[in-house]
């Protein structure tokens, strides 16, 4: 049996896509893995493994044992977070891609997933309609070790024939688990306040516009690039993908027509300077030719859902 390994299956996005996965190719096939053993627990449905992916002869052997045949590599030290500890942020991003690119030679892999950011944009960058190919100086930690691990993508494929697939995410929106020290959280952070009746006091300035996704698309839009034929991914460093562009002031507006009650203030912290480093809104022009890339959810929409959906979970 070929098994497919989540590595940070517990995070944000982890814990969305183990499930579309399991559904997809059955949980008895699909392994997700994590640090944190407490947070495994909500896996019923697949098998799990409580695993350091810097512990290289654990996943070595698991890789092995479990005859692993594809990779969602997802453990990362995000924006704000990779801030505070920079050498131990580019320490787990890169020797971690660098391990499961190698990996992915040694065991003869069919694909690899390793996704990248919106941070690997950076203050000289264009800020409206972000292109595929220009400018990147990032100057966050996090930025470099995305950018850094695009090139490292792309070298694997091109000298070695390594089938790794990648996304450049905007912010992710969903409901389902709290965000893990990114600079685009206030934008789930602010629906949990809404929902418990609370003051939100936002980390950004009201004006900050950041490309953003909702859960459900940044999904498709994983699923959609691994599953589409070879031939069809022409970039390999990573793509371009957006959705829907917002400050906070849209955020709050919008929630607002639903619970008019809701009051916000605004705070900017050390984050502020790493959202104005980022682009506004992005070009995704080639991943819409090349795979078939389409979004489904705008601002209303996703708010309307995450409305609707975030009180049935908090219980
Ligand atoms: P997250 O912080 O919510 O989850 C990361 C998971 O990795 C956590 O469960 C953590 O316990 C686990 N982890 C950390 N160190 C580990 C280690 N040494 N070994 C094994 N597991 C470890 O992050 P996320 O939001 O789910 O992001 C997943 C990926 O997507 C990251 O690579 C991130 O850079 C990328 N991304 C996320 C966003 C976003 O808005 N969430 C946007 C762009 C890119
Ligand atoms: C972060 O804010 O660090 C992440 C990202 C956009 O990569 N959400």
């Amino acid at each position: 049996m070929e098994r497919i390994l989540i590595i940070g299956a517990a995070g944000q996005l982890g814990s969305e896509l183990t499930f579309t996965l399991s559904q997809q190719y059955g949980g008895d096939n699909i392994i997700a893995s994590d640090l944190n053993p407490k947070a495994l627990e909500k896996f019923e449905y697949c098998k799990t493994a409580v695993l350091d992916i810097m512990d290289q002869d654990a996943v070595r052997k698991l890789v092995k044992d479990q005859n692993v045949k594809q990779i969602y590599h997802l453990a990362a030290v995000l924006s704000a977070t990779g801030e505070k500890n920079p050498r131990f942020a580019w320490q787990l991003n890169m020797d971690s891609l660098l391990f499961v690119l190698e990996l992915a030679m040694e065991f003869k892999m069919d694909k690899i997933y390793w996704p990248s950011s919106i941070a690997v944009f950076g203050p000289n960058t264009p800020k409206i309609n972000t292109p595929q190919f220009c400018v990147k100086e990032p100057n966050t930690v996090y930025g470099i070790s995305k950018q850094a691990g695009e090139r490292w993508c792309e070298y694997y494929f091109q000298k070695f024939g390594v089938d790794v697939r990648s996304l450049r995410y905007p912010g992710l929106i969903g409901y389902k688990s709290l965000p893990g020290g990114g600079t685009t959280d206030y934008a789930v952070d602010i629906y949990h306040k809404a929902i418990a009746g609370e003051h939100f006091d936002c980390f950004l300035s009201a004006e900050t516009a950041l490309p953003m996704m909702y859960m459900p698309d940044a999904i498709k839009a994983t699923l959609d690039l691994m599953h589409a034929p070879k031939e069809s991914v022409k970039i390999r460093s990573s793509y371009n993908l957006a959705a829907i562009s917002f400050t906070p002031e849209d955020i709050y507006q919008c929630i607002k027509t639903h619970h008019p009650d809701f009051t916000i203030s605004y705070s900017p912290d050390f984050r502020q300077s790493i959202a104005d480093s980022w682009p506004d809104s992005i070009d995704d022009t080639r991943a819409r030719e090349d795979w078939g890339w389409n979004h489904e959810y705008d601002l209303k929409k996703m708010t309307e859902d995450i409305l609707r959906n975030l009180p049935a979970y908090l219980v």
